[in-house]
């Protein structure tokens, strides 16, 4: 008796086993069901809004500027890829604790369920782009995996007791199949249905608009064996909070340019068309950008100018900012001089030639020369608010970073970065950059030796990054490069090495290169 007891045990013990794994199944299952549900529903009602997506996009307004920086730096601008995975593979995985338990108490995994559901419903009231239907996607997964759910537990409920019984395992595998492939169906369903993204880029696609004559950078600007001059699109960094980049149709764009004005104005994408259309070369920066990084692109942007729309709605003399406003509820506060002043702050609608890429604001952003992104560069722009810096917060400020944001005077190394480099003379090049002020002398140093004056490239502007390069006589070994820049008031680069927050980054690049 004793033996056939603990045999019975042994085949409990493993049934057991066998039932959790495929109770887990389930659960993850439910939970994908879920959420190809979610994405017909967000489809259905026009909405970005996933539950992956609220989740991901409450996350991002929460996160600190340290883990934001962290993030940028581990995944570059394919941080939101690893968002989106970092969320799916949390979800699924407390999805799986919830079908395991719910094969004995179906309200603890419901439990579960109704949290995740309940936590990206919040997260979408909570989104100042999801509208009044934002929550409705993430209602449906939760639902939707809360009867899957239930389905697989009333089929797991037998196994327990007879693990080998193969009715009930294969009436297990059967739902688990065809929730399986539901679930896919679903989500392709979903796919199809959110037509926004392939309608917008079609539109973008047959846009006309006023190009620049040409596109040739300015004579000279180019240093031999540098990076390129102008950035193309494709190459150009991508920096914003938008985890579904925000769909605007040409057609439906509107600009409300109030507050502290005279008249207010309301402007049409074929109105912003009708006006004064300019070109300018810009150098656009992120105040994420640590010393040598690549937050740092060259483009050059058509628009009208800011200056014309904001004098035409007549700003009070008290107003000292604009707060402009995207439709996905990211904000930026720029101070009001820099868009009246000379430096030609604009309402850009192209890029290099092109309309906006879809992710660099399609159809109408703003570009300031000389400020950080973070305080101007307002993409997918629809609401431009007259008034001063004590009435309002931007986006960024309670989360850490400055105010104000003019771009700081840095230089960066580009080659010999990461090659193979032989004994003798060698080519060393980069660019620095003080937009808006400009930069008058380049150096670098060897092991720390003498400063080497560097021979600069044409300026293409002030509000453009300037090329350097110098040519090195290599001797064996590794050797330490730094760079420093002077600005075209003659005040050197700061060299104390500081992060990005508040402000934006200091200190020297410096880089290691080894000579065979
Ligand atoms: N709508 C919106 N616009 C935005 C941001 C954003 O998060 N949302 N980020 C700003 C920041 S921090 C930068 S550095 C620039 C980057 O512009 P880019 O992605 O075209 O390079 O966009 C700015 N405009
Ligand atoms: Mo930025």
């Amino acid at each position: 008796m004793p033996a056939e007891r603990e045999q019975q045990t042994v085949r409990r013990a493993d049934g057991g086993r066998a039932t959790r794994w495929r109770a887990a199944i389930g659960g993850i299952l439910a939970a994908l069901a879920g959420l190809a549900a979610g994405s017909v529903a967000a489809g259905l009602l026009g909405t970005s809004q996933t539950p992956v997506v609220a989740i991901g996009s409450a996350f991002i307004d929460r996160v600190p500027p340290w883990l934001k920086d962290l993030a940028i730096s581990w995944f570059g601008t394919n941080d939101k890829t690893a968002l989106r995975i970092g969320i799916l593979i949390v979800l699924l995985a407390l999805a799986a604790i919830g079908g395991i338990l719910a094969v004995r108490r179906y309200w603890a995994g419901a439990l579960i369920v109704v949290a995740l559901g309940g936590v990206a419903v919040a997260a979408a009231l909570t989104r100042a782009d999801s509208g009044q239907t934002g929550f409705v996607p993430s209602a449906v997964a939760g639902l939707t995996a809360l009867g899957v759910l239930r389905l697989n537990t009333k089929r797991l409920e037998p196994l327990i007791d007879f693990p080998d019984d193969g009715v009930s395992r294969r009436g297990f595998l059967q739902l688990s199949g065809g929730v399986a492939i539901g679930s896919a169906a679903l989500g392709l369903l979903g796919r199809v249905i959110s037509g926004s993204r392939t309608a917008v880029a079609d539109a973008r696609r047959n846009l006309k608009l006023p190009l620049p004559p040409s596109l040739e950078p300015p004579a000279g600007v180019q240093a031999e064996g540098a990076t390129p001059w102008a950035t193309p699109n494709e190459d150009f960094y991508r920096i914003d909070t938008a985890l579904a980049v925000p769909q605007i149709m040409p057609s439906d764009w509107k600009l409300r340019i109030h507050g502290m004005v005279d008249k207010e104005l309301n402007l049409t994408f074929d109105d912003l068309l009708k006006r004064n259309v300019m070109h300018k070369w810009v150098t656009l920066t992120c105040v994420s950008n640590e010393v040598g990084g690549d937050l740092i692109g060259n483009a050059l942007w058509s628009g009208v100018l800011l200056k014309d729309l904001l004098e035409e709605a007549g700003p009070s003399k008290d107003a000292d900012a604009i707060q402009s406003t995207s439709k996905d509820g990211f904000t930026a506060g720029t101070p009001l001089s820099t868009l009246l002043d000379d430096r030609q702050a604009m309402l850009a609608f192209a890029m290099n030639g092109e309309p906006l890429p879809v992710a660099h604001g399609f159809p109408v952003r703003i570009v300031v020369p000389g400020l950080y992104g973070y305080v101007s560069a307002t993409k997918w722009l629809t609401d431009i608010e007259v008034t001063r810096f004590d009435q309002f917060e931007a986006y960024w400020t309670p989360r850490g970073w400055s105010e104000l944001g003019p771009i700081k005077l840095s230089s960066r190394i580009d080659v010999p970065l990461g090659k193979k480099v032989t004994a003798g003379p060698v080519t060393v090049a980069g660019v620095a950059w003080d937009q808006h002020v400009g930069v008058s002398k380049v150096e670098v140093r060897v092991d720390g030796g003498p400063w080497q004056q560097t021979t600069l490239a044409a300026d293409g502007s002030i509000d453009t990054w300037r090329q350097w390069h110098w040519t090195w006589d290599a001797p064996r070994g590794t050797h330490i490069l730094q760079v420093r820049a002077v600005d075209a008031k003659g005040t050197p680069q700061i060299e104390a090495s500081a992060p990005p927050a508040p402000d934006g980054s200091t200190g020297l690049h410096t880089i290691s290169v080894k000579v065979d």
